[in-house]
């Protein structure tokens, strides 16, 4: 806990199989090691009871439009802004496997308008820095366990690609792009450079908000 300095909220984004979950589990450890505050966290939180109906979903035994569970993915980021807030103020820095991004993608890639997606996402924390694992689809079908959950489909991924493009683009001044096919090695050595970074600069800034 560090009275005076928050922590940064740093977010991974990227199709599915991109290396988020490796790369959040080897930022945290680096970072740990050197004495900073980390927590690690994922969206959709599975354990809520929201994450719970999100979890049916994903595994396809329970039908929802896709619009009630576009407003449940968005409510269970909303569910956990508070804690998240009070950690980050509290000093500690949190890492999150995917956010209001993937939020607005999967559903925009659904053929939902971008606009109406990406509505129920204003006002949820803004986080310091996007580390966007970037790689075509094409590329991630090999990786363990792909196609066993509801998006895994190629040209849904495409589509779910563009969408993460078009953010990068816009947002370009927190986004950060790294080659997902990389090596685990290589990625997470361009990443912790650039983590550390933000940790440092993000201590003396005021925490934003999603606009
Ligand atoms: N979703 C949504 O629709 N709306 C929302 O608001 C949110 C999510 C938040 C579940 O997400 C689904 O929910 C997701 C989006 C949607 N779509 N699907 N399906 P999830 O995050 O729980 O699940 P996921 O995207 O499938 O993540 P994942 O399986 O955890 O993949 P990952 O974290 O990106 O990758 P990984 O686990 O680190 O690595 C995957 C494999 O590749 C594994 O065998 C690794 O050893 C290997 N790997 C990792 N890095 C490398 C490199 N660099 N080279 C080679 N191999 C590697």
């Amino acid at each position: 806990m560090n009275a005076n300095k928050r922590g940064a909220l740093i977010v991974f984004e990227g199709c599915d199989r991109c290396g988020k979950t490796t790369q959040n589990r080897q930022l945290f450890e680096l970072l740990t090691g050197k004495g900073v505050d980390t927590m690690q966290t994922n969206f959709p939180d599975r354990s809520t009871a929201i994450g719970n109906v999100i979890n049916h979903y994903l595994q396809n035994n329970q039908e929802l439009s896709d619009e009630v569970i576009h407003l449940l993915f968005s409510a269970n980021r909303w569910e956990r802004m508070n804690s998240i807030k009070k950690d980050l103020l509290a000093g500690t820095t949190v890492i999150c496997d995917r956010y209001a991004y993937s939020g607005v993608a999967y559903s925009v890639a659904k053929g939902l308008d971008f606009n109406w997606c990406w509505a129920p996402e204003i006002g949820l924390l803004k986080p310091d820095a996007v580390f966007y694992l970037k790689a075509t689809p094409d590329e991630l079908t090999t990786r363990g366990n792909y196609g066993e959950e509801r998006y895994e489909k190629l040209d849904f991924q495409r589509k779910v690609g563009q969408i993460f493009d078009r953010f990068s683009e816009k947002d370009s001044s927190y986004w950060h792009t790294f080659e997902a096919s990389k090596s685990q090695q290589e990625l997470h050595a361009q990443i912790a450079i650039v983590a550390e970074k933000i940790v440092m600069q993000s201590a003396e800034k005021p925490l934003g908000k999603l606009a």
